[in-house]
């Protein structure tokens, strides 16, 4: 710990990469944790595609639904709260980027973290919109559509086989070139480009420290591993 506190100290940029684990201890389920109640039968990686949802749209869009209501009931934990103080205390010296699409980063006030996966309060179209397709008149519904030609609404995140938003892509590689110490935290490190980025950090010399209680895809980039749960560990770490 001490000597990730060295690091942080005399680090001249740091790219801090979060995965659902961040938002363990808020009461978020990780995306790998296995489901509960209604949707124990179903595989996340099952549910968060675009095939999965023309298949089975109402599934999908509750599934959502469901996660939405779950997250307005949460709140940010210590170690979101403690990488917003750091990034307000030392203006332009962190970037946060994060995989969660749960908000809550945002929410304890890191106000420029970039988004991999998209936000999961946002919605958009799931067809190019046509005139007709207005957001402000949607007819209600599992999932609401457009009431003239009926384009489904479908959550604004980032599922298997998407793009990720290019500008997000960009600014998070400049991010992981530009670093020379990357805090990897609660990711299981097996999505991509996400996991890349940590590849990337170690390939242009950065130093890498994974903050997880458990082994990672990513421990073999890392120059040392912290076996803590996020929101006890980042706020000594980043503490002045
Ligand atoms: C704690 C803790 C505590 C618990 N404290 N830690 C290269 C190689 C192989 C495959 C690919 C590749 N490049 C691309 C692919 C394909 C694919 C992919 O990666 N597949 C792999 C599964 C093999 N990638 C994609 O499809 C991506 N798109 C793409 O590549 O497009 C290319 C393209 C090109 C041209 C045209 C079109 C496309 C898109 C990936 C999108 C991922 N989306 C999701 C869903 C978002 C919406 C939603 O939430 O529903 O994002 S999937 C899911 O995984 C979600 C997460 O952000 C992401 C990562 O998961 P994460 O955060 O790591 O969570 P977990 O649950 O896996 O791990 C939690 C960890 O926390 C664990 O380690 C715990 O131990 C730990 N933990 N308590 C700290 N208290």
């Amino acid at each position: 710990m001490s000597t990730v506190r060295d690091w942080i100290g005399s680090a001249h940029h740091i790219a801090v990469l979060t995965g659902a684990g961040m938002s363990a201890e808020s009461g978020v389920p990780t995306f790998r944790d296995a489901q509960t109640g209604l949707w124990a039968q179903f595989k996340p990686e099952d549910l968060a595609t675009e095939d999965a949802f023309r298949a089975h749209p109402r599934r999908v869009w509750d599934w959502y639904q469901f996660r939405r209501d779950m997250i307005a009931q949460v709140a940010p934990n210590a170690g979101h709260r403690a990488l917003a103080a750091f990034q307000q205390r030392h203006p332009g010296l962190l970037t946060l980027i994060t995989q969660n699409v749960d908000g809550l980063h945002q929410r304890a006030g890191s106000t420029d973290a970039i988004a991999l996966h998209g936000n999961l309060a946002d919605d958009r179209w799931l067809d190019m919109p046509r005139d007709c397709c207005d957001p402000e008149f949607v007819e209600a519904g599992h999932p609401p559509h457009c009431p003239t030609c009926g384009n489904l609404r479908r959550p604004a995140v980032v599922w298997f086989g998407e793009m990720l938003p290019l500008p997000a892509l960009d600014a998070a590689q400049k991010a992981a070139n530009g670093c020379n110490l990357m805090l990897v935290v609660g990711t299981s490190g097996v999505v991509y480009p996400a996991a890349g980025l940590a590849h990337t950090a170690h390939r242009r010399g950065a130093r890498v420290v994974v903050i997880n209680p458990e082994a990672t895809e990513l421990d073999v980039v890392a120059d040392l591993c912290l076996h803590e749960p996020a929101a006890q560990c980042l706020p000594t770490l980043l503490e002045d």
